[in-house]
């Protein structure tokens, strides 16, 4: 069927014309004789720009008129992707976009693929404020996101022989259309120095300069700001060189300062006590809660009531520890620059802020050696300790004689070099704390922060995440979404997602049924194309598309993943004329630089898929593609074509997971454990629709009282042990037989934390079940159609107007 959806508006159209044109000519300064794709990408994105700047004045003269109370949303990554695609959909211009540049002889689809991903995350964490920003502003929250415009992104990964290497990703070589500076809302930020008589002294200086891109809510008009940092060294800081004469070394100093927003810490899921990385998030919470401040001083409210209506008009909102630093700058603000008294400025603090806490993994959470804060931040340590001081008193009042307590609770760890407790600092300093999905709520309660709960339990809340629908559904699937636009006419499903479950009752339907396996063809033929001209490998179409895309880490168990995939191997290998149900296996994902095991992983991926696809007997059954430089981009066309997706960490380790909802949205069916948010989504489509395997948390806990033993695993099962011994023995690394030595130690010998071979058997049996139930498309589709009819849940305009009304107390205005 035709969809309405995006139709031309004839006026637009020749405004969007008029407006390329000219932009072509006066901005970009081209004609069309020598003006390349990135020009008319560029030339088309301000004309779309353009089209938001009304919307975006109106709305924020509007917020300043009425007086609302705002959400700030501070977070050390920004994992946004592209923005053309995003705001002509938002806009509801993308059909008399399209139409417009087809008149002149453009396709849009081919100039948005020049724009560079803003890449300004790791992964799950990044990507979350992303969807975050997207449905503040469709549910009509008055809400800013915070955050630094660094210079580089996340690497590009590359594979050479297989092995990761990065690359820097230098993301705004070409200008970006769609930030604009801001100059004259620079923050002068300070650092180092000492403490003499209370007061904080003899600082360095660094300047943050504010770029604003305006974020628009879907079809609503609302345009709400994302506002990043960019350091910048002030005259001052040249100051003491100049004196000595050394203009030359001067300037060149500037880049130290500078340095703070260079690059995005690659790290996922690592806590590494790095200065500069400190730095980073001073330089983010010092700079917008000095902007905030600012901005809350020119408000009618303040006019009245000064600093005591501050919690009625602003909520906080810290995207897990990294931006902790606030609940001392904060409090530095209010005693040393707007001399309130401790109990008053503490009032406000916890009262304004709230923390997200998303992973429970040890060596991810932060701990900042003392020492180093000290020298860069010496007062906000004062009142650290005053703080940990006073929350001492507290604990020992509650539990008198509890000194064991009294210790873990402490905020600066003793022995071996004090470190502070970021975690224990948001939450001390906080009124919310809140898991990312049901099961991870309950875990921090019951792991982490339990002594934290029992002491202040209502301050603990859950807020399962979600996806935009918007990015992740009608943008990455039109193919779907028209389907669904025929069942469902009016659009009231693009916001309100519970709808779709009014596609239950065509789950049986056999044209319905048809259409979807359609749209799934259509987009797994584009996904052949691309891995035909990216990599030469031919894929079959009609064989499963199994897929594991998500940063390479081992409690995510992609090892897992190639267990089965060498388990599949040496069975096709062993009966050569059986028939086995053909399948794509792909991957994607980077790995931290220095993370060891994790790049030896994707080289064995790498070495896997080597040998499957040249294998004729083999790549008949088993192909196994690893996808390049994974990201937000490239997402977008990937998960429309999956079949099946992988969500196989070990119960406990995933705080939730959104790829998971991503891929449950777009129609393909989910093998997963009972971890972090795929628990709700089998709740939500009933265990009959996804394929649930191994051991649940308590299980996993129980046998790790009991003593993980990888042995008696390997001892008892033939096939693994087959697996496992050809890693160890070079088999799938003959160019070095030790290559995957590691490996076999870390899964063998050294008491592997993540229990891989507990869940094996149970992971492969599953699987054969998922083959099974693929060979019957009938049965499979209907699973399809009972996935995307339950996702309701997982749309992020859901999860934030439960924040705004349980942690932030604020109005959604749609
Ligand atoms: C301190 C440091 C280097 C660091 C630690 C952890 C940097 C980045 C992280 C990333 C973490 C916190 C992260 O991305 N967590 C993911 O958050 C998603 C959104 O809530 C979850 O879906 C996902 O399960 C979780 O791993």
């Amino acid at each position: 069927g035709i969809s309405l959806r995006g139709m031309p508006e004839l006026e637009n159209v020749e405004e969007v014309k008029a407006s390329f044109n000219r932009h072509l000519h006066f901005t970009v300064g081209k004609d069309r004789n020598v003006a390349t794709n990135i020009d008319f990408m560029q030339a088309i994105s301000m004309a779309v720009r353009d089209q938001l700047i009304g919307k975006w004045m109106r709305t924020q003269q509007n917020y300043h008129e009425t007086d609302p109370k705002r959400v700030y949303y501070l977070s050390l990554e920004w994992y946004m992707g592209r923005t053309l695609g995003n705001a002509m959909l938002n806009l509801g211009i993308q059909g008399s976009t399209e139409e417009a540049l087809n008149q002149l002889g453009l396709a849009i689809d081919e100039l948005e693929e020049y724009e560079e991903d803003a890449g300004l995350g790791n992964g799950g964490l990044g990507r979350l404020a992303a969807c975050f920003i997207d449905s503040m502003s469709t549910v009509g929250l008055p809400a800013h996101g915070y955050g630094i415009r660094y210079e580089y992104g996340i690497f590009k990964q590359e594979f050479v022989d297989g092995w990761q290497r990065e690359l820097p990703d230098n993301w705004l070589r070409y200008g970006n259309p769609w930030e604009i500076q801001r100059p004259e809302s620079t923050q002068n930020i300070r650092m180092y120095g000492h403490v003499s008589n209370g007061k904080w002294v003899d600082t360095k200086q660094v300047l943050a300069v504010p770029y604003d891109t305006p974020v628009p809510g879907y079809k609503n008009d609302v345009v709400n700001t994302l506002r990043l940092w960019s350091a910048s060294a002030p005259v001052e800081f040249q100051l003491d060189s100049f004196n000595r004469g050394d203009y030359m070394g001067a300037v060149i100093e500037n880049n130290v300062a500078e340095d703070i927003s260079r690059v995005l810490y690659p790290n996922d899921n690592f806590f590494e006590g790095k200065e500069l990385r400190l730095k980073q998030q001073y330089f983010l919470v010092a700079a917008s809660l000095a902007d905030i401040i600012r901005r809350h001083k020119t408000e009618p409210s303040w006019k009245e009531r000064g600093w005591a209506c501050f919690p009625d008009k602003a909520a906080i909102q810290l995207n897990d520890t990294h931006p902790s630093l606030a609940v001392p700058e904060l409090m530095r603000i209010l005693i040393d620059e707007e001399g309130k008294d401790w109990d008053e400025s503490w009032k406000i603090t916890t009262s304004t802020l709230s923390y997200t806490n998303h992973t429970v993994l040890p060596e991810a959470l932060e701990r900042w050696p003392v020492s180093l804060f000290e020298k860069l931040l010496p007062r906000h340590l004062q009142l650290v300790y005053e703080i940990n001081h006073r929350h001492m008193e507290a604990v020992k009042a509650k539990y008198p004689g509890d000194n064991d307590r009294l210790s873990r609770m402490s905020i600066i760890e003793e022995g071996g070099g004090k470190r502070i407790h970021m975690g224990y600092l948001a939450i001390v300093g906080t009124h919310a704390v809140n898991g990312v999905a049901a099961l991870h709520s309950e875990l921090i309660k019951k792991t982490i922060f339990k002594d934290f709960y029992e002491m202040y339990p209502e301050r603990f809340q859950n807020k399962t995440n979600g996806i935009t629908p918007r990015r992740w559904l009608i943008k990455a699937n039109p193919a779907l979404t028209n389907l669904i636009d025929e069942k469902l006419p009016g659009e009231k499903w693009a916001t309100d997602l519970y709808e779709l479950a009014k596609l239950k009752k065509f789950a049986d339907d056999k044209d319905f049924m048809r259409s979807i396996q359609n749209a799934k063809r259509e987009n797994k033929l584009s996904v052949c194309r691309l891995v035909a001209e990216e990599y030469g490998i031919e894929l079959d179409v009609d064989s499963m598309f199994d897929c594991h895309v998500k940063r390479i880490h081992e409690y995510k168990r992609q090892l897992l993943n190639v267990l089965h995939m060498i388990t599949r191997y040496n069975e096709i290998k062993a009966n050569p004329d059986k028939e086995f149900t053909p399948r794509t296996v792909m991957f994607g994902g980077k790995c931290a630089p220095g993370y060891e095991m994790a790049k030896r992983i994707i080289k064995l991926i790498n070495n896997v898929a080597d040998k499957c696809n040249n294998d004729p007997a083999v790549s008949k059954y088993l192909k196994v593609v690893y996808f390049e430089n994974y990201r937000v981009s490239l997402a977008e066309k990937i998960i429309p074509a999956v079949d099946l997706s992988e969500q196989i960490s070990t119960a406990g380790t995933e705080a939730s997971g959104t790829g998971n909802m991503k891929f449950m949205l777009n129609g393909s069916l989910t093998i997963g454990t009972m971890d972090g948010a795929n628990v709700e989504m089998a709740e939500e489509m009933g265990l009959e629709n996804i394929f649930i395997f191994g051991m649940d948390v308590d299980e996993v806990h129980a046998l790790g009282a009991k003593g993980y033993n990888p042995h008696e695993f390997y001892d008892n099962n033939a096939t693994l042990r087959e697996c496992l011994d050809q890693i160890r023995d070079g088999f799938w690394s003959p160019e070095d037989p030790s290559m995957f030595s590691m490996i076999w130690d870390t899964l063998m010998t050294r008491g592997d934390q993540y229990m891989l071979l507990a869940d094996y058997q149970s992971y492969i049996d599953k699987q054969r079940e998922v083959d099974e139930v693929y060979r019957d498309q009938k049965k499979w589709l209907k699973m399809a159609i009972h996935n995307i009819a339950s996702i309701g849940k997982f749309n992020s305009d859901r999860t934030i107007r439960e924040y705004a009304e349980e942690i932030w107390g604020a109005q959604c205005r749609n």
